[in-house]
């Protein structure tokens, strides 16, 4: 029996194509592919796979007339026109709550790790430094104030770490949570004066476009530390180069970049900066979730049936 088409866009992650295979006959796209090969199976496509990195433009839908669903590994979705999927009736899954844990447990990890210079003392280790004497003192991180941009899910999670550790807790978002009994300011400058790490988690895209930008890191000061697990595009790359050249700022741990996987080369030799390739998620047992409700999203989605995680603009548009 013939297995129904899919298009997987570049890079989706190997579980998810894996289990993907088992169900479907899985073309990859090649945007610079062999066109008359591409409109021959495009009206056989049902389904189409995407990363939480991948670009979906509306131009690429418009090319799938029989398309079904867009299921997403991954719970950020900014690369993916999703207007255009409503305008087509193609709802758009993702992969939410599976990862909140590793993506809080790494925002935690990377504040850790930038106060207590971590690969620093590891280099120095390694190179046989210690016997010649110690390393600069660190930033103590128990006892210190967080603030964390975008209060979601995964923002929740990394407060309740951070409470564990007795920081002192203060967030931005659209709205205020009075629930949560923490202190709320409506501006990331606004939050930024008032804490020593800054940590951002917020959904990436336009409206977020470089919220984290020169004013936000001024405020943050020559005592604060920039942690950015959200997306590279919330945070301005060159202000932040330059303020932590310039001292504005104490340091900074990303696990996003602007141009991923293309980070700038100034950021490479910063001792007060850590770097790791966008990996929050990246652990057997998370990403091994997130293939299995992906999966479970494309058939669903593929075969009528009630979708388990929509994004919320699908949710709001056909009330599911
Ligand atoms: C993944 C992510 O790296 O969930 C997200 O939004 O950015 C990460 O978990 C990504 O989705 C892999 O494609």
């Amino acid at each position: 029996m013939t297995k129904p088409d899919i298009l997987a866009m570049p890079k989706v992650h190997p579980l998810y194509l894996q289990a993907l295979q088992a169900a479907y006959t899985v073309h990859s796209y090649n945007p610079d592919g062999d066109v008359l090969a591409f409109s021959a199976l495009a009206p056989r496509v049902i389904g189409l796979a995407a990363g939480g990195e991948s670009v979906v433009p509306g131009a690429l839908l418009a090319k799938l007339p029989a398309l079904k669903v867009v299921s997403v590994f991954g719970v950020g979705y900014d690369g993916i026109e999703v207007q255009a999927a409503i305008d087509r009736q193609v709802p758009v899954t993702h992969t939410p709550d599976v990862l909140t844990d590793d993506v809080a447990d790494l925002a935690i990890a990377l504040v850790l790790s930038v106060a207590r210079t971590l690969p620093q003392a590891d280099q120095h280790v390694r190179n046989g430094r210690w016997p010649a004497g110690a390393l600069p003192l660190g930033r103590k991180v128990s006892g210190a104030r967080m603030g964390i941009v975008g209060f979601g899910r995964i923002g929740k999670a990394i407060a309740r770490r951070a409470a564990a550790f007795d920081m002192s807790i203060a967030y931005t978002a659209r709205s205020e949570k009075p629930e949560s009994g923490f202190a709320y300011y409506p501006t990331a400058a606004q939050l930024a004066a008032n804490v020593d790490f800054l940590v951002v988690i917020t959904p990436g895209g336009q409206a977020t476009r470089h919220l984290i930008n020169a004013e936000v890191l001024g405020a943050l000061g020559s005592k604060g530390y920039l942690i950015n697990v959200a997306r590279g595009s919330v945070v301005d790359e060159s202000a932040l180069i330059e303020a932590l050249e310039s001292g504005v700022i104490a340091g900074a741990a990303l696990d996003v970049f602007a141009n991923e996987p293309h980070v700038p080369e100034a950021l490479w030799h910063m001792p007060n900066v850590v770097l790791t390739p966008h990996m929050a998620s990246a652990t057997h047992q998370t990403r091994q979730a997130m293939a299995d409700l992906a999966f479970a999203n494309m058939q669903a989605g593929t075969s009528g049936q009630p979708l388990l995680t929509p994004v919320p603009e699908c949710r709001a548009a056909w009330s599911i």
